[in-house]
């Protein structure tokens, strides 16, 4: 493939933009090779600088679950732009939003738009210690809450893509309120509590992981997590900025029964406008300014091109219940062929699939927490990576990542992948 202007570009934006990107995913640094500038895209298809078509399976890290300029979507955009596009003032569209989320998550009472997923956990954490007075909080190896000094404590996504062990500019003060442990290590939990007592505010879960891969909780992890959290006084927050109304209109909660005390948003949310949000039961988010004193804002936060981008996303999502269920077996018929061409090839694999989440990792033991993810055979990963783009599939650029379908991509496009797939495998072995 011809990506000269991308290359073009690549070397341009280095020289204003750290890294050449404003997101250090992007960069395909895990991966190595340059970035490809998209130029446009639609349905499942994203279109780069030289016009090479790439099947998606980023979907912008998971927003465009409907494919990409859904036509109601950009058409809804495209008519609140004409009544300007932010006012700093509050609009009728943001009950609008709030109360479709609610009719959606039953137990989300109360909730806040923010701009993005990062904002929308460091909000729920500060929220969590405001409301318990406690300061210290529990995340897992691996997870990624966005890049609030707390969370950038062995997190996953570009963290363990880059492979940062200390983010320099995190504070140890900041840090040693960050307790981790494995992700599925219900037992570490147990101990962390036990020797921190009374000292955590609330314990942070991606309830199906996504920045190390798509990982599963185990059976009764997130249980056994729901009952240390009511048992010691802790706020349970699910981080379901990735699962939240994408793997059902009740996201995590829903799928596997199990409640948190606060949930938060992102990506699907605002259907690929810069969203994100938290909400929760209004005993806890009564705390939040101006009505309590944890103090949360932002200049753009319920911003109307997001809200109406993000409103249409949903009630799409709502009104055609069908497009779980569609999503879902797409992302199993590519799961069981994937499996099968893998299978043929020899080399060991797992693959790890939760709703319309999936993840391929060159490993001969299970993948379910970090250090499993992090002991695969990722030099191979990034040569199926390329020889994956070299033939049209666009995979996301690093083994620390899970895939998102979007309900765009049709039978044709899948076997095209699985098919793509097998040329690869015979490529790289
Ligand atoms: P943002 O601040 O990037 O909107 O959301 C942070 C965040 C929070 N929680 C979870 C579970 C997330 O996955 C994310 C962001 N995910 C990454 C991809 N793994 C965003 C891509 C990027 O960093 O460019």
């Amino acid at each position: 493939m011809n990506i000269s202007t991308s290359q073009e570009l690549f070397s341009r934006a280095q020289q204003s933009i750290p890294g050449g990107v404003n997101s250090p995913v992007r960069a395909f640094k895990s991966v190595g090779g340059t970035p490809l500038f998209i130029k446009k895209a639609k349905g499942a298809f994203l279109f780069d600088a030289d016009n090479n078509k790439y099947i998606d399976y980023i979907a912008s890290w998971g927003p465009m679950i409907l494919g990409h300029a859904h036509d109601e979507v950009v058409k809804a955009i495209q008519e609140q732009a004409l009544s300007s596009t932010s006012y700093g003032a509050p609009t009728g569209l943001e009950i609008e939003m709030a109360e479709l989320i609610i009719s959606m998550v039953p137990n989300v009472d109360m909730i806040r738009m923010v701009s993005s997923g990062t904002e929308a956990c460091m909000s729920a954490l500060r929220l969590a210690r405001g409301y318990t007075g406690k300061n210290k909080f529990i995340k897992f190896e691996g997870c990624y809450h966005g890049h609030a000094d707390s969370f950038l404590v062995k997190a996953g996504s570009g963290v363990a893509t880059l492979n940062i062990q200390t983010v320099p500019g995190v504070t140890a003060g900041v840090a040693n309120d960050t307790l981790t442990c494995a992700y599925n290590d219900l037992a570490a939990v147990e101990k962390l509590v036990a020797e921190n007592k009374n000292e955590i505010a609330a314990i942070i879960v991606e309830p199906v992981a996504g920045n190390m891969g798509c990982i599963l909780p185990q059976p009764g992890f997130l249980e056994g997590l729901r009952k240390i959290c009511d048992e010691e006084n802790i706020v349970f927050i699910f981080d379901e900025v990735m699962t939240g109304f994408r793997l059902a209109q009740g996201g995590a909660q829903e799928k596997l029964n199990v409640k948190a005390d606060l949930v938060t948003y992102g990506k699907v949310i605002g259907g690929g406008m810069p969203v994100g949000a938290f909400g929760g039961s209004k005993e806890i988010m009564q705390h939040i300014a101006p009505l309590g004193n944890v103090y949360q804002a932002g200049t753009l936060s319920g911003n109307p091109i997001a809200m109406i981008a993000g409103y249409t996303t949903l009630k799409i999502l709502k009104d055609n219940p069908h497009i779980y269920k569609e999503l879902e077996e797409k992302t199993i018929y590519l799961r069981d062929n994937l499996h099968r061409v893998f299978l043929a090839s020899k080399i060991p694999f797992v693959i790890n699939q939760f709703g319309s989440m999936i993840s391929a990792h060159f490993s001969n033991h299970a993948v379910n927490d970090f250090a499993s993810a992090a002991s695969a055979d990722n030099d191979l990963f990034k040569k199926y990576f390329h020889a994956m783009l070299s033939r049209g599939i666009y995979l996301p650029p690093s083994a620390f990542e899970s895939w998102f379908l979007n309900n765009a991509l049709t039978q044709e496009d899948l076997d095209e992948t699985i098919q793509v797939t097998r040329e690869s495998l015979q490529e790289i072995i």
